[in-house]
């Protein structure tokens, strides 16, 4: 039985990769490590949590003996590393937690599978999720294409910049089996509602201002997240040691456009007149260094592996706002606490 660890497999993007494995994967023994940040949910994977080739552990990455000695026990056959401080406005006001967590962890993890692997590098396979907030920020043209040069603006990315540098350091140098993906924003279920969508989702439900920073000028490409675990599923089995694939929706959103289709699907869904929701669209102070426009060109996924993403973003989204709206309690649950204080922070003080 193939034993493969996945790191922040409680988080958004992880939780789907886990459910994605075990369940395709029987044969696999799948161990997810996660310290439970904030981000971080094990309710994300009720419905995996009993099947026996799902193991959990919670642990920090950081934490580099904890890490030799998980890798000495459990003698993984490969790593899909998740874990990461992932959000850009957590970012801006602590950055060295990026740096631990996302560098320093990452370097750990490397750490660890060198030593490990070291008489076998090609049975054992590295897989670095990262994002194309690497790239740094485009103009009205052009695309990211996987020899873009890295030009990151916010702590968030220049840390996952360095990550992905170390990465492509390990497997040049000592010959570990290396693969990165680089992929755009995702959205769908689990999705922590810090982030634009599911913040606004939360926001539209309880009456609350929409924060829409500076003028919504800015452009995302939007991915279904559910695309990007049968991506990473792809990469991870087929794609050539030290190779990267940029992984994208080709569906790119200025942000004020997304929000107003999401007030439509949101005044349908909870019987109000149209345009009520939008009038909680609120223009607050622009988010520092703000990237004005990531779009991703996965033709090489496309071409190499036969990936290419399974929904339009109109039915996407709506399958989003169903699930928040039925999911009342896991919202519940993630918006006490911890996150009340940061949104305090973020959007009531300043
Ligand atoms: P998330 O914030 O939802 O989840 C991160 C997970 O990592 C959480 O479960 C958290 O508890 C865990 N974690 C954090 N610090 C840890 C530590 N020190 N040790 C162990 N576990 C730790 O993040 P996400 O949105 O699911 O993103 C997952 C990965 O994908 C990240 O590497 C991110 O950079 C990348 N990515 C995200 C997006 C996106 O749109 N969300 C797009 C491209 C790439
Ligand atoms: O309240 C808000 N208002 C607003 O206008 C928030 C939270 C965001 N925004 C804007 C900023 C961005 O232009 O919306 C856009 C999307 O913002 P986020 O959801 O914070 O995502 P982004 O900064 O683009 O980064 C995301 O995609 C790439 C993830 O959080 C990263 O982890 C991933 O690497």
């Amino acid at each position: 039985m193939k034993k493969i660890l996945i790191t922040g497999g409680a988080g958004f993007i992880g939780s789907h990769v886990m459910r994605l494995f075990v369940n395709k994967y029987p044969d696999y023994m799948v161990v997810n490590l996660d310290k439970l940040t904030y981000a971080g949910n094990l309710a994300n994977l009720s419905d995996i949590e009993d099947k026996p080739n799902y193991e959990f552990i919670k642990g920090d990455i950081v934490d580099a003996p904890f890490i030799d000695q998980l890798f000495a026990e459990h003698k993984f056959d490969g790593v899909i590393h998740l874990a990461a401080e992932s959000h850009v406005d957590r970012s801006i006001s602590n950055p060295l937690e990026f740096v631990m967590t996302n560098v320093i962890g990452t370097v750990n993890l490397l750490n660890a599978a060198r030593n490990e692997w070291k008489d076998n590098f090609s049975g054992h396979r590295f897989y670095h999720v990262s994002t194309d907030e690497v790239y740094g920020s485009l103009g009205e043209t052009g695309m990211f294409t996987e020899t873009t040069a890295y030009d990151p603006h916010s702590p968030y990315s220049a840390s996952k910049a360095s990550s992905d540098h170390f990465v492509r350091a390990y497997h040049d140098t000592y010959g570990l089996n290396t693969v990165i993906s680089n992929c755009s924003n995702n959205y769908g279920s689990f999705h922590f509602p810090e982030k634009l969508i599911p913040l606004s989702i939360n926001n539209i439900k309880n009456n609350k201002p929409i924060p829409i920073y500076g003028k919504g000028e800015n452009i995302r490409d939007w991915l279904w997240v559910e695309d990007h675990a049968r991506a990473i599923d792809l990469i991870y089995h087929k794609a050539k040691p030290g190779s990267t694939y940029n992984i994208g929706g080709h569906n790119e959103w200025k942000n004020i456009d997304l929000i107003q289709l999401l007030c439509k699907i949101m005044d349908k869904k909870l019987n109000r007149a149209e345009g009520e929701s939008a009038r909680l669209i609120t223009f607050v102070k622009d988010r520092a260094g703000h990237d004005l426009r990531y779009a991703i060109d996965s033709s090489k996924l496309q071409r190499e592996l036969g990936w290419l993403p399974s929904l339009q973003f109109e039915e996407g989204l709506e399958k989003t706002v169903d699930w928040y709206l039925a999911n009342e309690e896991w919202l519940k649950n993630v918006t006490s606490g911890d996150y009340m204080n940061y949104y305090e922070e973020q959007y009531v003080k300043r």
